[in-house]
């Protein structure tokens, strides 16, 4: 917890509305693997991460929204929350569909003063949007008394960035922010929500990000089209096998069979959700044994599957695979979350980790004049208050 981070966020608001707030942590998070299986019912093994959204959140006594993006000095004012739309600021937006989905979940939203900042990078695929949904309906929700539990918030969460940033993300990002565990990974089951803990050691791993810094425009329309593949999918096999409700339930010997039918794009889509979701539950069985090189090497076949199949990856993020994977002492990398740019994810022995950077950034700085910014990160728990005396 960046301590200067909530002494900054609690004076801009004392200072601003002049009265006592309350405080509280949003992470972001990690995936080791399972990516695009969320919202296909899969399995999905994310972190919480110390990269995190701090909020002051206090009540006004009026009807006023007042909203302040502290990193960017800019506000957003409503006049009441009955007034509550999507806008065109876009930073208001996640926090506008937050208060939008709790109303319809019959909380009394009254007035309330909100000043956000963080250190979550933006674009770079740790769902810092996630973190802004979470962090501000955990606040609203514990000020008012509303009595949601995590996985209602998560949904809320979720569907406010459906409802008012067009993104139509599966439940992953907002279940890791919410659940995350202090030095533990999570493996969701994303159908039935059931959920597992398995202990992350970094004595023997650290969890390395490296940032291409690019961030594709096709990021969100990509995004949903992908949704839209699986779909169709689904709809040509359910006419041969009535059981399948989602690519969960879709063997690869179904997709085989149907192939032609499915077409070229729409077979290579759904084979790479029903392998990575083959992939999530081995990683964990060689997690659970220790077997860190095996555990790596689903990372690589999730890579390969993520831009050959499912082509949702870029050429940096490619390099950046590559790269890592030459280095002495990587256990294994891939792309991570949507795609088409952010960040790689690493799994790197923690004496080679310098030597992994170094190396790392000179390919990277050769090949597309960037310098490559890498994160070192640390497994934190879930969304939860600060303690006021944090602030002082
Ligand atoms: C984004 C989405 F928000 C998640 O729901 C998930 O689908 C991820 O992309 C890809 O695994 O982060």
């Amino acid at each position: 917890m960046s301590a200067s981070l909530i002494h900054a966020v609690h004076s801009d608001f004392i200072q601003r509305f002049g009265y006592e707030p309350m405080l509280v942590r949003a992470p972001g998070r990690v995936n080791l693997i399972g990516e695009h299986t969320d919202y296909n019912d899969g399995f999905v093994l994310p972190a919480a991460v110390d990269k995190e959204m701090i909020f002051a959140v206090g009540l006004n006594g009026g009807t006023e929204i007042r909203l302040v993006a502290h990193d960017l000095n800019e506000t957003f004012e409503l006049g009441s929350p009955a007034e509550v739309t999507p806008s065109d600021t876009q930073w208001a937006n996640y926090l506008l569909g937050v208060v939008a989905q709790l109303q319809l979940r019959e909380v009394d939203i009254q007035g309330f003063d909100c000043v956000f900042g963080g250190n979550v990078p933006l674009g770079a695929g740790m769902s810092s949007s996630a973190a802004l949904e979470c962090g501000l309906a955990f606040a609203l929700n514990h000020m008012l008394g509303a009595g949601l539990d995590k996985m209602e918030l998560a949904h809320a969460a979720q569907k406010a960035e459906h409802t008012y940033a067009g993104v139509m993300c599966g439940i992953m990002d907002q279940f890791a922010s919410l659940f995350g565990r202090d030095g533990h990974v999570v493996r969701l089951d994303c159908r039935s929500l059931e959920y597992e803990y398995f202990p992350f050691d970094t004595k023997a791993t650290r969890i390395v990000l490296c940032n291409s810094g690019v961030k594709h425009s096709l990021a969100s329309s990509e995004y949903n089209t992908r949704r839209e593949e699986c779909e169709r999918g689904v709809a040509v096999l359910q006419q041969h096998y009535p059981a399948v409700q989602s690519l969960r339930d879709a063997t690869l010997e179904q997709l085989e069979a149907h192939r032609a039918e499915l077409g070229d794009v729409v077979f290579r889509r759904c084979s790479y959700v029903v392998k990575e979701n083959l992939r999530v539950e081995a990683a964990c069985q060689h997690l659970e044994a220790g077997d860190l090189t095996a555990f790596g090497q689903e990372m690589y076949g999730s890579h390969a599957g993520l831009r050959d199949d499912y082509e949702v990856s870029c050429e940096e993020l490619d390099v950046l695979v590559e790269a890592a994977r030459a280095v002495p002492g990587v256990f294994g990398a891939r792309m991570m979350g949507g795609g088409f740019g952010g960040c790689t994810i690493n799994l790197v022995a923690p004496e080679r980790v310098e030597e992994f950077i170094a190396s790392v950034s000179a390919v990277y700085k050769e090949k597309f004049g960037l310098e490559l910014e890498t994160y070192q990160t640390t497994i934190v728990s879930g969304v939860g208050a600060v303690p006021a005396t944090t602030a002082a």
